[in-house]
Order: C-alpha cells, then structure tokens, then sequence
C-alpha cells in the first residue's frame, strides 16, 4: 500500500487546482480565470487500489511586495515542508519568464521527488516543449506528463506516475474521505468562486465570503447558510449586487445549486454584500481566512 502527501506548485492560474479536481473525480478546490484563486493549502484525498495520496493545493506561487501576496506564497512555501512528493504544474500556454524561473529555483533547492504536469495541453495554443525544456533545465530529469485539466488529457497517467514514486505507508485518512475542509469554509469558497467567476480586474481580489449561520434542517433536508459578501469598496459593492440586484441573485441562485450539489440538502441562503475597507491589511481577518 502506497500513500503519500504531494503538494502541488506552480504560478497563479496554472490549473492547479483544476488539476486536483480532474484527479480527484471531485469538486475539492474552487477554480476562475483570475489569478489567486486559492487562497488556503486546500487538501484533497484520492483513494485508489494502489493506495491513498494527500493532495495540497496551495495559492499561486507568485512574489510581490504586499502583505497579503507574501502570506499566500508563504503557504505554498510552507506546504513543500510538509510533502513527500512535489507535483509542479506548469501552463502550457505561458512562456516560462521571471515568475516560472523562481519557482523552479525553490523547487530546484528542495530534497523532496518532484513530478511535473504541463497543464492547458488541450488549447491550440500551448507549447508544452517550452515548459519541458525550461523544468529541465532547473530540475534535471524529472518524470514530466502533458496534461488537461478540461480534456482529462493524462490525468491517469499522473495519478500512476505519483502512486510510483509515492512511499510505502498506511491510509492517511479513510477511504471514503475526499476533502477535511470544515463545512463553513467549503460552502465560503463556493460562493466566493460564484462572485469571482462574475467579476474581473481588481474586484476577486477584494472579495472574501464570512459565512454568520448554518443551520439545518433534517426533518425537511433543508440547510440554512447566511453569509456575508466582503469587498474593499461601495463601488465594489455595486458591482456584486448589480443593476437593481441582478447579479446578487444570479450569485445566490447558483451558489445555492453549487451547494447543494456538494452538501446533499436543499439549500437556503441569505446573501449580503458588505464594504470592509482595505481588509486585506487588517491581520484578524487575514488570519481567519489564509491559513
Ligand atoms: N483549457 C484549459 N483550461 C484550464 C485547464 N486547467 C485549468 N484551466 C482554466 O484555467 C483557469 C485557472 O485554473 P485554476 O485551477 O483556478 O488555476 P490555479 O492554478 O489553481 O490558480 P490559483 O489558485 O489562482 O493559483 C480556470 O479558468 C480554469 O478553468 C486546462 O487543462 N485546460
Ligand atoms: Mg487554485
């Protein structure tokens, strides 16, 4: 029996997470076309007859100069600690540059095995030699699979090429666990991916989602989450809520859906939209929602 932690690295919006999702037949990790998505070591379980892999999801590794981007990068630092296995995850359809140089440059000083995926292979316009060539030459011969998170393209054969190179060991967790996220972060998550994927520019990156209340229900299978909808701004709020409510309650319609898909209730949400200036340098709340 084969079991190991495998945290997975790579620039903002390489897929990662796509990527854990693909490989793990679930919705464990939120997923948008804006950078910075993931914004916790988001842990994900895949039992298979080979054994069990703990699968780390991290922030994308990306430096900056404020506050808040180093917390994100430090947890992805962090996660390489707690790894046996380091599954880097490079995009296809993005030359390597500055950003893909430091990682490989920190992923090059680690002891740890590493595998990578070239990720994005289904678009016509990835170059996945490029990002062979550029891992190569930073990590030497490591096991590389050209993958897509959207096709399946090479999901199996990462997942046999991690159980390979993963030690012998006992189930971490039991068989029928895929995530340990505590509900009220998994049912945050799912409604901040529902208001990131509507919004662009600056706008996801000011959001974060406070769940008040869950409740439930048995006798009528119904779960009850009041949340609250944090921005920076008033004109960040008038963007969530939209043109006389419009896209709040296209947020709180699919968001409902999305939940009750993962928490198998029928779903009542409450939504608000609420302005908390410049948050992402208050440390309380930073603490509470990056860890
Ligand atoms: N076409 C295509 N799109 C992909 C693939 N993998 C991910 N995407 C898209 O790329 C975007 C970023 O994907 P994420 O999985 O959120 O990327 P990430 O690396 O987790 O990003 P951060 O958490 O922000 O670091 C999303 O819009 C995905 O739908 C893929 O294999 N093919
Ligand atoms: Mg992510």
């Amino acid at each position: 029996m084969k079991s190991a932690v495998v945290s997975i690295i790579g620039r903002p919006s390489a897929g990662k997470s796509s990527l854990l999702n693909a490989m793990c037949g679930q919705k464990i990790a939120i997923t948008s076309p804006s950078p910075q998505t993931t914004r916790n070591a988001v842990r994900g379980i895949l039992t298979a007859p080979a054994g069990q892999l703990l699968f780390l999801d991290t922030p994308g590794y990306h430096s900056s100069e404020k506050k808040f981007n180093h917390h994100l990068q430090q947890i992805a630092v962090n996660s390489l600690n707690d790894s046996d296995l380091i599954l880097y995850v490079a995009d296809a359809t993005r030359q390597p540059g500055e950003e893909e140089q430091q990682i490989l440059s920190l992923l090059s000083r680690q002891n740890t095995q590493i595998i990578g995926a070239v990720n994005k292979c289904d678009l016509p316009v990835a170059k996945p030699k490029i990002s062979h060539f550029a891992a190569a030459e930073m990590l030497g011969e490591i096991p590389i699979i050209r993958t897509s998170a959207a096709t399946g393209l090479g999901i199996q054969e990462l997942i046999d090429t991690l159980f390979s190179h993963a030690p012998e060991g006992d189930l971490l967790y039991p068989e029928e666990f895929y995530t340990d996220q505590s509900p009220e972060f998994r049912a945050a998550e799912l409604i901040r991916e529902q208001v990131i994927n509507r919004v662009t520019q600056e706008v996801p990156h000011a959001v974060y989602v406070e769940i008040a209340d869950i409740e439930t229900d048995e006798e009528k299978g119904m779960l009850w989450i009041r949340a609250f909808i944090n921005v920076e701004r008033e004109s960040q709020k008038g963007i969530i809520v939209g043109k006389q409510g419009s896209m709040i309650r296209d947020v709180r319609k699919s968001s409902q859906k999305e939940l009750a898909k993962v928490f198998g209730y029928s779903i009542k949400l409450d939504l608000r939209v609420k302005v908390q200036p410049k948050w992402r340098r208050q440390d309380d709340i930073v603490n509470k929602i990056v860890f």
